[in-house]
Parts: structure tokens; C-alpha cells; sequence
């Protein structure tokens, strides 16, 4: 029940035909401005917000099953299901936004929102804000009168938050724009910034929020004993499932076929301080090292390949899935020591979609 996409996809039915009759109802608008709305954003909502794996927005449900401890009855169900939604709303938000940061050609398996024919990037900027806003409009519809309300809303807040400055972090990697050659500084990628980065841009969005939110559902209070140590929990398995999913993401961009991953990379291209260039760093002599002075952060088809042939040549795939046992190992141990007992299987849930994960 709790993870069926079909049940889960109606809610968000619901979600969207409020969030358009909202539109419909704003005063002082003549109707042909309104049918413009309209069309826009009933084309806006379904192609940016649905279209992924959803983990996010499951593991809400997830959460509040485990800690419920039975099935959920059909409003808790429907709560937890707009409240999954509004992770994917806040994803559709963060994703609309990355994608012309990063400069990005396609999204899930189709052209990234910002470079449809009818919409502008300045379109697409106003539209990752609207996206954002909406996330309000609905927690406000469904959850004013629920005593978890405050706390709903201070972790969409807090998290929003935390993820910009990982973003901040991500595009300032380092301050590289085409045309500004001069700045690239490879001495910045390292693994301590990518840590830093990855818990913020990823690990708290992806992973701790969804959980935190089904805590917060359910009663547990932040600045009690009990749910303290509970958020603190979460947290610490989030932290390190969300840095092995950001690694993953880095080896994905430069390795999966873009048909399988729904997009195409642009992390060297776009100087990022990935995963794979902070070991690359690690390991490389001055002559490999000089690949990357001369192609790393260049929008040149054949640099990259120069850069993607250096990363064969240290083996950093084969180092990537050393890695990914090591990871899943510590995950695993993680997990086993959360108490109580029940609320392990929620981790496990989180663990079992991103372990050996090909998209
Ligand atoms: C993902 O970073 C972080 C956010 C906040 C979207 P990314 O640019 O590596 O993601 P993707 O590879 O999906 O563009
Ligand atoms: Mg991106
Ligand atoms: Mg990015
Ligand atoms: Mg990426």
C-alpha cells in the first residue's frame, strides 16, 4: 500500500487541480488572462513535479507507516501523501532552478523545463519560485488546523534553507564562467569541500527531510527527550545515505548512458567539484594532472572525453564500487544499532532504492 506510485499519483491529481483552481479564483484577472495561467501552469505541474522515482515523496508514506506500526487509516494516508508531494514539489522547485544553473539539456528523459520552445529562462527562474510557493499553499489547505503544523512548515523552511547553501557551494565550486578562464582553481576540489557540499545540497533534502516529516507528523517533538534522539538518528543514517547517493549522482553524470539516466552530464563541463574529480586529485601525477588543467570546466566535447579517459586510466570505477560495498556495509551497521527496532525498516526502505541504483 504504502509505496504503490498509482495510489500516490492520485493524490497528486488532487494536489494539482487545487493549486490550479487557486489560479482560477485570484481576483481582478480577466478570464483570457486566466485561461493563459492556466494553460501555462496545467502544462508547468506535470512536467516538472511527477515525473521521477518519487523516493522522496514514499518515504514519507514509508515513515509514517513504520512509526504508526499498522497500516495507515485513509486520512493519515492522505496526509502523508501531500506531504510526500510537497518533498516533490520542493525537488521540482530545486531541479528547474539546477538545471539552468548547471546549463543542463534534459530531465528525465526530456528537454529540462527551462529549454522547452514556449518557455523562457526568465519564464523558467519565476516558475522554480512559484513552484516553491505552492509547497505553502498546500500545507496551508490540508494542515493549518494539525497540531504538527509549525514544525511542517520550520522543516520545509530550515531545509530550503540548507539546500541553497549547498547549491552555493556546488556553483562556486569554483568561481568559473566561460570566459573566465583564469579562475579555475583545481586546488578547491576536495573532499572536505565535497562533504560539506553533499550534506547540504543533497543529504538534507533528499533523505532527512522526508523522514523528519513523518517524525513531526506523528507527534515527535524536536526539543523532547524522545524525539530528540529519534531526529538525531535520522539524521545520522540521512547524513551518510545522502553522501553515497551525491557519489553515485557524480559517477551516473559521467558514466550511465543518458537513455537509461533520463539526462545527459555536465559535470565537467561545468567544473564541478564532483566526487570524481576530487579522487582523481588524489591520485593523479603532474602529467595527468595537466589533462585537467587543460579541458577540466570546458564546454568541448573533446576535453571531456580527454578528462573521462584520464578518470579510466586511474580506475575510478573500479574505486567507486569498492566504495559502494564499503558504503553499503557502514549503512547496514548504521541501521542495525537505531532504536527502536521498527523504525530500522524505514532506512532499510531508503537503502534498498539507491543501492547499486543504474538512474
Ligand atoms: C543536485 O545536484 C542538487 C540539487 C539541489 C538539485 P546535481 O546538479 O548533481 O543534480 P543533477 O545531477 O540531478 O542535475
Ligand atoms: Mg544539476
Ligand atoms: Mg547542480
Ligand atoms: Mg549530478
Amino acid at each position: 500500500m504504502s509505496t504503490d506510485k498509482a495510489a500516490f499519483l492520485s493524490i497528486y491529481k488532487q494536489i494539482e487541480s487545487d493549486l490550479l483552481s487557486d489560479i482560477s479564483n485570484l481576483p481582478g484577472l480577466s478570464s483570457e488572462l486566466k485561461r493563459q495561467l492556466i494553460e501555462y501552469y496545467s502544462t508547468c505541474l506535470p512536467y516538472t513535479v511527477p515525473g521521477g522515482k518519487m523516493t522522496r515523496g514514499l518515504t514519507v508514506i514509508k515513515g509514517v507507516e513504520v512509526l504508526k506500526g499498522r497500516a495507515l487509516t485513509e486520512e493519515e494516508y492522505k496526509h502523508a501523501a501531500i506531504l510526500g508531494w510537497q518533498v516533490e514539489w520542493l525537488q521540482a522547485f530545486f531541479l528547474v532552478a539546477d538545471d539552468i544553473m548547471d546549463a543542463s539539456i534534459t530531465r528525465r528523459g526530456q528537454p529540462c523545463w527551462y529549454q522547452r520552445p514556449n518557455v523562457t529562462q526568465d519564464n523558467a527562474i519565476n516558475d522554480a519560485l512559484i513552484l516553491e510557493n505552492m509547497i505553502y499553499q498546500t500545507l496551508r489547505r490540508h494542515f493549518k488546523s494539525h497540531p504538527s503544523y509549525v514544525a511542517l512548515l520550520e522543516l520545509f523552511i530550515d531545509t530550503t534553507f540548507r539546500t541553497e547553501i549547498g547549491q552555493h557551494i556546488d556553483t562556486n565550486g569554483t568561481p568559473y564562467a566561460e570566459g573566465k578562464r583564469a579562475a579555475l582553481d583545481l586546488s578547491r576540489f576536495t573532499l572536505d569541500r565535497y562533504r560539506g557540499c553533499v550534506r547540504y545540497k543533497t543529504s538534507y533534502y533528499s533523505f532527512y527531510l522526508s523522514c523528519a516529516l513523518a517524525l513531526a507528523y506523528c507527534g515527535y517533538d524536536q526539543d523532547s527527550d524522545e524525539g530528540k534522539q529519534l531526529y538525531q538518528k535520522a539524521e545520522d543514517v540521512c547524513m551518510r545515505l545522502g553522501e553515497y547517493f551525491q557519489i553515485q549522482d557524480d559517477v551516473l553524470d559521467a558514466y550511465a548512458p543518458p537513455e537509461v539516466l533520463g539526462k545527459i552530464g555536465t559535470d565537467i563541463e561545468d567544473a564541478k567539484c564532483s566526487w570524481l574529480v576530487c579522487k582523481a586529485l588524489e591520485m593523479v601525477n603532474d602529467d595527468q594532472k595537466q589533462i585537467l588543467v587543460n579541458h577540466y570546466g570546458r564546454h568541448d566535447a573533446e576535453g571531456v572525453q580527454k578528462v573521462k579517459e584520464l578518470y579510466k586510466e586511474l580506475k575510478l570505477e573500479e574505486l567507486f564500487h569498492e566504495y559502494e560495498e564499503e558504503q553499503k556495509k557502514k549503512c547496514d551497521e548504521l541501521i542495525a544499532k537505531i532504536e527502536p527496532e521498527s523504525f530500522r525498516e524505514l532506512f532499510t526502505f531508503l537503502l534498498g532504492k539507491i543501492y547499486k541504483r543504474q538512474k
